[in-house]
């Protein structure tokens, strides 16, 4: 694994021509309603079919949100264990759970998240406006979760939803050190009301800010999530798509499944000659031991 954990900006974030492009999808998140957005998988047995479909479609990695029996977002650790389980048993996708929560959560159960075991975490470099309210996270809180990753060998995804928050993770790395797995793998959320915009020309500005070495996904929030898409692609970066970042597949057209979303960027990403990744190369591009 070739591995370069520097906390100064520098050259090469981008893929190499014809490297293939690693598609997460993330597919509920916690903000929509199950009521609103019918198609949003919410119980265990939804996620585990829509896990298998974006599979089939190209993704390598999925970002967990889940639910309670009410539908409501929770990070019961009971039910995240379970959930690490049902995915792996039945794919061989990256589980990357989100330490993000909803709004609402403690610091504290935030935390616990790594206790359910997933290969990979959300790890938010920043506090930020996030629409109406506020999603929290203090310079403390980032670096005992970092710590806690390291501790338990579990990789995070850094995620960046301004600039700011690309001076913390500079900060956080030279601070406490390298990742699990020794490589350094963000994501751009973009277009979130109180963060960056989602536009070509600040994807630019953001991918030359971070750390030489890193690779870096990104995704465009509500009707940011195509123009995103074609300008991660051209920057080099890869994807993340799903029902968490926008339930609106055209104008006026409600998203009818997280798969239409995986397949139409993997249908970019082929166009663009850099094919969706598997998850085993995305494991050796993340620095992850092979499943679990
Ligand atoms: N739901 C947002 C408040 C993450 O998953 O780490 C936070 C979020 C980020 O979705
Ligand atoms: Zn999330």
């Amino acid at each position: 694994m070739t591995t370069q954990v520097s906390t100064k900006a520098g050259s090469s974030r981008s893929a190499r021509p014809g490297q293939a492009t690693l598609i997460t999808v993330a597919p509920t998140g916690a903000e929509s309603e199950k009521s609103a957005v019918p198609a949003l998988p919410v119980t265990l047995d939804e996620l585990v079919t829509t896990a298998k479909e974006c599979r089939e479609a190209g993704a390598a990695v999925i970002h967990v949100h889940i639910r309670d029996d009410a539908a409501k977002p929770t990070l019961d650790l009971g039910r995240l264990t379970d959930t690490v389980h049902a995915l792996r048993e039945a794919t061989d996708l990256i589980v990357q759970l989100s330490t993000g929560g909803a709004v609402t959560d403690s610091f504290d159960r935030r935390l616990a998240v790594l206790d359910a075991g997933p290969d990979a975490c959300s790890l938010t470099c920043g506090t930020v406006n996030f629409g109406d309210d506020v999603f929290m996270n203090p310079w403390g809180f980032m670096k005992e979760l970092y710590a806690k990753t390291q501790t338990l060998g579990v990789v995070p995804e850094f995620e960046l939803f301004d600039f700011g928050h690309i001076a913390a993770l500079h900060r956080l790395l030279g601070e406490l050190g390298e990742p699990a797995g020794g490589h350094v793998h963000c994501d751009l959320v973009m277009g979130v009301p109180g963060g960056m915009p989602g536009d070509a020309a600040t994807l630019v500005q953001a991918v030359s800010a971070l750390p030489a070495g890193a690779t870096w996904s990104a995704t465009g929030i509500g009707r940011s999530s195509v123009p995103v898409l074609f300008a991660a692609l051209a920057a080099g970066g890869h994807l993340r798509v799903g029902m968490e970042d926008t339930v609106t597949f055209a104008r006026g057209r409600a998203v009818a499944s997280n798969a239409e979303l995986v397949e139409r960027a993997a249908a970019a990403a082929e166009l663009a000659q850099r094919p969706a990744m598997s998850p085993a190369d995305a494991r050796a591009m993340l620095g992850m031991a092979d499943e679990r």
